[in-house]
């Protein structure tokens, strides 16, 4: 990254004709993954040096987040909803096969990607989730634990006393930007509480793990793992456990993740339309910069950002630019690296 070259797209997108940055030494295999989650990267690396799969990788990559509590944003203790209780949102994603396993809402089991794992080796499905997502969990293995930590609790008790702000709710009596729930619909619509919506998903609350792992033979794999947004309204969803949301992998074209305000970046698909775009031959980092464009042209002050690596293991990020978020971190381990290495990126 940082150098310039000339890059031409095939005919039909001649339009693209553009000075881009110099594609990342292509060396397999490659970890990456968002933010400088450095044991994460080691993980899933050694992983892989002791002969364990891509997914194995992602998995125990982002595993090693949940156990962590990375930055508060991964795993137990951390984002309680609007009820106190902590809920996790994973997924994992097999390149070649073009398989999912995902959980959402998880309740009372820790390690999120693994139980998205085995979704995809017990079952036919693609996503469960809430309450019976955990039922599953518990089929497989997993222990019931309580998400609730004393740093948790004392997140939710703080913002209880500042009269539940911020939150989620928007056109509601009594007036959410003011006081607590229970709320109920008002017939009035106020199109001013966007603003203050925005401001709910920011970098100091936001830090879901997104990884990609690349194998010798080009093999991809893909996978998030998030406790979501603080102070949720029970039920939310967000991007991270959406396949082509959160993360997508497709080992005949790229792998891509997403990090930031999932309830605005879901609605575009940024991963899978990042692979798309590395599909057609467009180097990494302008992909990852072409889907936060997009996502920039309809909520120009969303937070989030995007990594985004390629079949011969040229990767490249990118973030959108706001007050106090004007370059993201992200750990990329490969051959030509002595060590997992934090890299940064400027905005855009
Ligand atoms: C979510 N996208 O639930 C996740 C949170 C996140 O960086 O990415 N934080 O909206």
């Amino acid at each position: 990254m940082g150098n310039s070259r000339l890059f031409l797209f095939p005919r039909r997108n001649l339009l693209w004709f553009a000075l881009l940055p110099l594609a990342t030494a292509a060396q397999l295999p490659l970890v990456i993954n968002t933010w400088a989650f450095r044991k994460a990267t080691e993980t899933a690396w050694n992983t892989l040096q002791e002969g364990g799969s891509e997914l194995d990788a992602v998995e125990k990559g982002c595993g090693q987040c949940e156990i962590d509590q990375c930055d508060g944003s991964v795993g137990y203790g951390g984002s309680p909803d609007e009820h106190g209780e902590t809920t996790l949102d994973a997924m994992i994603m097999n390149g070649n096969t073009i398989q999912v396993g995902a959980v959402a809402d998880l309740r009372r089991i820790k390690n999120a990607i693994g139980v998205a794992r085995k979704v995809i080796e017990h079952t036919r499905h693609t996503l469960l989730v809430g309450e019976s997502a955990s039922m599953f969990a518990e089929s497989m293995g997993f222990p019931a634990e309580d998400l609730t930590t004393h740093n948790s609790l004392s997140i939710y008790l703080k913002w209880l006393n500042q009269s539940c702000q911020p939150n989620f709710w928007k056109n509601v009596t009594p007036d959410a930007s003011k006081s607590c729930g229970p709320y109920k619909q008002t017939g009035k619509f106020n199109k001013e509480e966007q603003n203050v919506l925005e401001r709910n998903i920011q970098v100091q609350n936001h830090d879901t793990i997104g990884m990609i792992v690349i194998g010798k033979t080009g093999s991809i794999a893909a996978g998030t793992s998030t406790n979501g947004a603080d102070h949720k309204i029970q039920g939310r969803v967000g991007d991270s456990p959406i396949a082509g949301a959160g993360a997508y992998a497709d080992s005949t074209a790229g792998g891509a993740a997403a990090t930031g305000d999932g309830d605005v970046m879901m609605r575009f698909l940024p991963s899978y339309q990042a692979v798309e775009y590395m599909r057609i031959g467009m180097d990494p980092t302008m992909a990852c910069q072409k889907v936060i464009s997009r996502i920039r042209k309809y909520q120009p002050s969303f937070f989030g950002a995007v990594i985004c690596a390629n079949t011969s293991g040229s990767y490249g990020a990118a973030c959108n630019k706001l007050p106090g978020f004007t370059q993201f971190h992200f750990m990329v381990s490969n051959p030509t690296l002595k060590q997992p290495s934090e890299q940064i990126i400027d905005c855009i």
